[in-house]
């Protein structure tokens, strides 16, 4: 049985995200997401609020689990048993950054690999920064989040829309 980890900030999930997670789902047998908890981002939405968000959007797939994490990923990776590590690749910016975690957890766990799935086309341009930069001057983020998330990031920077 494969399972895979996909970790992240999820500050907030979005269609990007998402799209990743669908994918990857299909490809293997359970797939946990974790969220980082202790997130010097001083993220925008608190772990428990995202670890439900992305339980309310990836409840139509059976074999998705969705959890948070402290610590080292290699070590949470182990602990629950998965094997690969899912990123999502943008651009060649992310390219340069995954390359250096994956090699450092590799090292760190030589057991554990990563795979990258290359970002849809539509949401290529797509990250939780631009949401919430977007979102603060009060524009339309609806092809950004899935629609139940839309009024949460709105509510948390006192947005009226
Ligand atoms: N299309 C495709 N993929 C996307 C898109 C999109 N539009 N948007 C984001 N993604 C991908 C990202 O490339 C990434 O792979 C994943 O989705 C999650 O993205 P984020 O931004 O929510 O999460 P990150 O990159 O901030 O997560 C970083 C970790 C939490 C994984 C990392 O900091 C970590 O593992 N920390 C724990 C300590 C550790 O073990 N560090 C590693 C040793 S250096």
């Amino acid at each position: 049985m494969k399972k895979a980890i996909y970790p992240g900030s999820f500050d907030p999930m979005t269609f990007g995200h998402l799209d990743i997670i669908e994918r990857s789902s299909k490809i293997f047998d359970e797939l946990n997401v974790a969220v980082l908890r202790n997130n010097a981002k001083n993220p925008l939405f608190s772990t428990d609020e995202r670890v439900s968000m992305i339980k309310d959007m990836t409840s139509h797939l059976p074999n998705v689990t969705v959890s948070s994490f402290d610590g080292l990923l290699v070590e949470y990776a182990d602990e629950i048993g998965a094997g690969i590590v899912i990123r999502g690749l943008r651009a060649v910016t992310d390219f340069e950054y995954e390359l250096q975690i994956a090699q450092t957890n590799r090292i760190v766990n030589p057991k554990l690999d990563t795979v990258f799935l290359t970002t849809s086309l539509e949401y290529a341009y797509l990250s939780s920064t631009i949401v919430k930069e977007v979102a603060s001057y009060g524009g339309d983020i609806s092809k950004f989040v899935p629609e139940k998330i839309l009024p949460e990031v709105y509510k948390k920077l006192n947005i009226n829309r």
